[in-house]
């Protein structure tokens, strides 16, 4: 079964290049990447995690509003009966002086892991390796030689 994984901007944020580069990453290393695009609502997140079965929900957030954008997500979420893994990833505050302050904020909001704007693509795909108990390599390797 490959690994499915829902990737969006949150809110109004039109900031699309690093779901791009995340997109071509996680593609690349065999996951399976709904790319929701950028000024996606909560609901479609929800809505596309429930359609795809998604084992990770990814949001990213570069304009500063993301805590405003998140209000409730979680809570929809588990509405919808979603048991995602969550990530939220970006520059996710303004300012964004204090990361650990950003982190426990966004923890607190129920996301599983959040990540600041210096974070690379193989950074977020070793996350999910492990989060997931999954190796995307060998898992690619397999399907190649079956
Ligand atoms: C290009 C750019 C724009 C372009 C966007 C073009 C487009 N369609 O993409 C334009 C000019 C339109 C723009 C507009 C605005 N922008 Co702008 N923009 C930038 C800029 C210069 C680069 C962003 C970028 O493309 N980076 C390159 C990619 C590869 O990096 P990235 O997006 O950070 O993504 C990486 C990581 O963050 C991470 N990541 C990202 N998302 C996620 C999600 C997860 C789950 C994970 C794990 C990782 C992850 O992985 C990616 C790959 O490594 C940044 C400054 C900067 N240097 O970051 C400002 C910046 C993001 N913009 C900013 C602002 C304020 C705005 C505006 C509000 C300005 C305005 N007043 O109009 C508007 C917002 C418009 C809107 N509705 O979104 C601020 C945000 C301030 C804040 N958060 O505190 C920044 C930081 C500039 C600044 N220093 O003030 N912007």
């Amino acid at each position: 079964m490959p690994t499915t994984v829902i990737l969006g901007v949150i809110g109004s944020d039109a900031h699309v290049v690093g779901i791009t580069i995340l997109d071509q990453a996680l593609s690349a290393a065999g996951f399976d990447v709904e790319n929701l695009g950028v000024q996606t609502s909560q609901e479609e997140f929800a809505a596309a995690a429930s359609e795809h079965d998604a084992d990770a929900v990814l949001v990213s957030s570069l304009y500063g509003h993301a805590e405003q954008d998140c209000q409730g997500f979680h809570e929809l979420l588990a509405r919808e009966d979603i048991d995602a893994t969550t990530y939220i990833g970006g520059n996710l505050a303004v300012g964004q002086d204090d990361f650990e302050q950003t982190r426990t904020t966004f923890r607190t909001l129920g996301f599983d892991r959040v990540f600041d704007s210096e974070t690379t693509p193989e950074e977020v795909i070793r996350s999910l390796e492990r989060d997931l108990g999954i190796s995307t390599r060998e898992a690619e390797t397999d399907r190649v030689q079956a």
